[in-house]
């Protein structure tokens, strides 16, 4: 049956470095492989930020951002069976359709599938929106877009998860900490005894963290230039702490001396192109493996010398942590409501809709790691 056309609140980026605007929007009903979810809850990445600052050549506006949720189907389009009305579903951006190359290659979890319509905005079935206020169209974001009450996103972004579970906390599953927690335990495959250093202790740099404590690191050097950072880390498997700031040498130096010549892992959670070096430039000789997570600006490079990789450093990079989305997110709800995995730890704010501007300040604050809408 043909859906309505439903119209809600959502927080609508006009331009970049703007705050968001918290106005009515109409969203189209799901048309043939799509599905109309309610967003119960959205928190906000450091992603989201950076997108609404303007450093994101995929970056489109007017846009409607967010992509670390959950919600409830609504309604679903022609042809969909992977979900129906009233599943519990976290919306995926990296999607996974299990039919395309690299699905099936069994090398990667990155889906070819919808990539194109979602990094430009719109939906693969017609390549428009679903989104718009009075006539205008308004650009998708990731293929998600959980900062609108309802959204429509790709059947092969949804995974349906356990009812049990409390959509305020596992919305956090959409991206920080499976990323953090992947790069870990699927990039980086760390082995017990090894030695880790995580750059930047945001959420994506204390699940990994969490990931190498529960891999059976010997030491997790955890390096952050916000001293605030620190506090809790430790509670998140962090056995000891740099602040660049306190050294004169380049950080890499200090932590080879600190780590007889280099860690066996390193992971950047900044997005910064120097510390993304260092993560690279502190690992052992001849294995020492570092893995980038950051999302730099537009334009931006990263740079070492060719030695470095000759005499067998390792440079990777992952995206959701190299998790297959659908397959993987319903089972890390799973650990959460087994309490093998934190959640909750990672909340420190919550807000409504309305004061989701308020949001992106505290996410750059010293006390805030995730902080949860309430839609
Ligand atoms: P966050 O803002 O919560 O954390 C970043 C941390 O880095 C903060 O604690 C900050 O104090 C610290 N920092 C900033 N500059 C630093 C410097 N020069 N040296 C040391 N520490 C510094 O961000 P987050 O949400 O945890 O995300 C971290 C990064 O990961 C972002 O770039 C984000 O875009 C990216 N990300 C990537 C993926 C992926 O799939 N690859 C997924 C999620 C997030
Ligand atoms: N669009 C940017 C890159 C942004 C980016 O790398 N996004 C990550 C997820 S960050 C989540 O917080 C990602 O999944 N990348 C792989 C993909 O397919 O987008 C740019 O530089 O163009
Ligand atoms: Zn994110």
């Amino acid at each position: 049956t043909m859906g309505k056309t439903i119209t809600c609140k959502a927080a609508v980026a006009y331009e970049a470095g703007k705050p968001l605007q918290v106005i009515d929007v109409q969203v189209a009903p799901p048309q043939a492989g799509e599905v109309r979810i309610k967003i119960t809850h959205t928190a906000l990445c450091h992603t989201d930020k950076f997108t609404l600052s303007g450093e994101d050549p995929e970056g489109l506006f007017p846009c409607i951002l967010g992509h670390e949720a959950a919600g409830i189907v609504e309604s679903v389009g022609e042809g969909v069976t992977i979900v129906q009305p009233g599943d519990h579903v976290i919306p995926c951006y990296q999607a996974e359709c299990r039919e395309c190359k690299m699905c099936k290659s069994g090398k990667t979890n990155l889906c070819a599938k919808v990539r194109p319509a979602t990094g430009n905005g719109v939906m693969l079935h017609d390549m428009k929106s679903r989104f718009s206020v009075d006539g205008k169209p308004i650009y998708h974001f990731m293929g998600t877009s959980t900062f609108s009450q309802y959204t429509v996103v790709h059947d092969v972004s949804c995974a349906k998860i356990d009812k049990d579970a409390p959509l305020d906390k596992v919305c956090l599953l959409g991206c920080g900490i499976p990323t953090g927690l992947g790069a870990v335990w699927n990039t980086a495959k760390v082995e017990k005894g090894a030695t880790v250093a995580v750059f930047g202790l945001g959420t994506v740099g204390l699940a990994c963290c969490e990931g190498a404590k529960k891999a059976g690191a010997s030491r997790v050097i955890g390096i952050d230039i916000d001293i605030n950072k620190f506090k809790r880390a430790t509670e998140f498997g962090c056995t000891e702490f740099i602040n660049p700031k306190d050294f004169d040498k380049p950080i890499q130096e200090v932590i080879a001396e600190k780590t007889d010549g280099g860690v066996d892992y390193s992971f950047e959670c900044i997005g910064k192109t120097d510390t993304m070096r260092a993560a690279l430039e502190c690992c052992h000789k001849g294995w020492g493996t570092s893995v980038i997570i950051g999302v730099a600006g537009s334009g931006q490079e990263i740079r070492t010398r060719p030695f470095q990789l000759v005499t067998g450093r390792v440079w990777k990079g992952t995206a959701f942590g190299g998790f297959k989305s659908r397959t993987s997110v319903p089972d890390l709800v799973k650990l959460y409501m087994n309490k093998e995995i934190k959640v909750d730890e990672y909340v420190t704010h919550e807000l409504p809709l309305s004061e989701i501007n308020k949001a992106f300040d505290l996410l750059s604050s010293g006390n805030c790691l995730r902080c949860v809408i309430h839609m």
